[in-house]
């Protein structure tokens, strides 16, 4: 509870004002020094800390060398804000079924050559709605306290931690997959964060497990995911499809199947599936993106980046440059049988070139820097 010129902000009033700007899931954590800790992060979060450190020793991070930074990241993000004193969690259900009705027709429309897209890329940028809302949520929240308050929107670029607090401010547990598991929401949660000068009560630490389960683990096309949990991203479809910046190893390329951005199977399969229902925030459904599926021949036709940039702003698609995407489509079309199949009519000879045409042979330095084409 934080007292603000008389007035009493209590977690459950914080709670009420998130459920009413459309947040799913809410819950506090305290930010307390630790003992002896010369600097902070002074979260409950050392053995969450190692890990991800551990992680990133092995490698298992791939070409994400933004991850690398992480904890001098943190260490600054922290240093810069000594009046922390709570950070507000919250979670968006994204899970979209248009799914069964919008998905079938898309894949059928068009010329046929379409590939898959990770449920997180069908409706508009979740980092600009979500990031949006809690500006709002931290306006009102100044309103309530009478002063402007100081909060940091997070929205999954800080360097925070955000499956492991939002264990600890009680949303779910982390699956074998590593992904944050609501009992109400089942994996399709996003995650964001308001870190405030608010003193509230903190919530209890989710408690549960996968126990036995390891449906994830056999499922995973590639065998990214570690038998004690976790993943090798440079083995994730998901990493290889929107991280990965250069060639995807050949032997991988065969798995990938229809996926052309990102991949769901992993979340798909979980049992806690079962708890999904549809979200009520109209910007991350469908049809107010692209949806399910993309048409491969449009991709390859794509002739500068500015063309990629106009068609795919607003949307997490934009995240994948227009070289990766079209890496991508290529390996989806190959998948397809493109060489085999007969119906290429549908193809024009151009895009058809395309196909075998090695997107990294002409690349000049500025383009490997990824500086633009
Ligand atoms: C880098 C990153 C990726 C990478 C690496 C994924 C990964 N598993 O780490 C790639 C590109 C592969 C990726 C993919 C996806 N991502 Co991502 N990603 C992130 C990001 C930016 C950082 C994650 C991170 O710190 N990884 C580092 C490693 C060390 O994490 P880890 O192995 O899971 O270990 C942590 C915990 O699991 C725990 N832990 C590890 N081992 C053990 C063992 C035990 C016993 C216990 C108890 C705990 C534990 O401690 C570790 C430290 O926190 C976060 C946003 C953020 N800032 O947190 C989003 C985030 C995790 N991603 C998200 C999403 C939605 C996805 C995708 C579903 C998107 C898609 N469909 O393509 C996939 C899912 C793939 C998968 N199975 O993970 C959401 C997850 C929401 C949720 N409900 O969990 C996040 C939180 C973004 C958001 N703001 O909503 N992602
Ligand atoms: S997202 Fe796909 S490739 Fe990555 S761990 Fe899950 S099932 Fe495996
Ligand atoms: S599929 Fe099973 S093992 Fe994998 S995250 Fe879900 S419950 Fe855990």
């Amino acid at each position: 509870m934080s007292v603000e010129g008389g007035l009493m902000i209590t977690s459950e009033r914080v709670k009420s004002l998130a459920s009413s700007l459309g947040f799913d899931a809410c819950g506090i954590v305290r930010i307390e020094p630790a003992a002896g800790a010369t600097h902070a992060p002074p979260l409950p979060l050392q053995d969450e800390e190692q890990r991800f450190k551990h992680w990133i020793a092995e490698g298992r991070h791939g070409e994400m060398k933004y991850l690398e930074d992480f904890p001098s990241r943190a260490k600054r993000f922290w240093e810069n804000f000594p009046e922390a004193k709570s950070i507000i969690v919250v979670g968006v259900n994204y899970y979209s079924g248009g799914k069964k009705q919008v998905a079938s027709k898309r894949l059928k429309e068009g010329n046929g050559w379409r590939g898959r897209v990770a449920r997180y890329g069908w409706g508009k940028d979740y980092h600009q709605v979500i990031g949006k809302r809690l500006g709002e949520f931290r306006d009102q929240l100044s309103e309530l306290a009478g002063r402007e308050i100081r909060a940091e929107i997070c929205v999954d670029t800080k360097p925070l931690l955000e499956r492991a607090l939002a264990q600890k401010a009680g949303l779910g547990f982390i699956g074998k997959q590593s992904q944050l598991l609501s009992p109400k929401f089942g994996p399709w949660l996003f995650l964001a964060e308001l870190v405030t000068d608010l003193e509230l009560e903190p919530d209890l630490p989710f408690v549960g497990s996968c126990g036995t389960c390891r449906i994830c683990i056999d499922e995973c096309p590639t065998q990214a995911i570690q038998p004690e949990g976790g993943i090798d991203a440079r083995r994730c479809i998901a990493y290889l499809t929107i991280e990965h910046k250069t060639e995807i190893p050949e032997a991988l390329r065969p798995l990938l199947g229809e996926r052309v951005f990102g991949c769901d199977l992993c979340l798909q399969v979980c049992p806690y599936t079962s708890k999904s229902k549809e979200t009520h925030c109209e910007e991350l459904k469908a049809e107010s993106g692209f949806g399910p599926s993309l048409d491969l021949v449009e991709i390859l036709e794509i002739s500068s980046n500015r063309l990629h940039e106009r068609k795919f702003e607003g949307t997490a698609i934009l995240r994948a440059r227009r070289k990766q995407l079209q890496r991508n489509a290529k390996i989806v079309l190959e998948n397809l049988g493109v060489h085999e199949r007969q119906n290429v009519g549908a193809i024009p000879a151009t895009t058809r070139r395309r196909v075998t045409e090695d997107l990294w042979r002409h690349e000049s330095p500025l383009q490997k820097k990824g500086t633009g084409s």
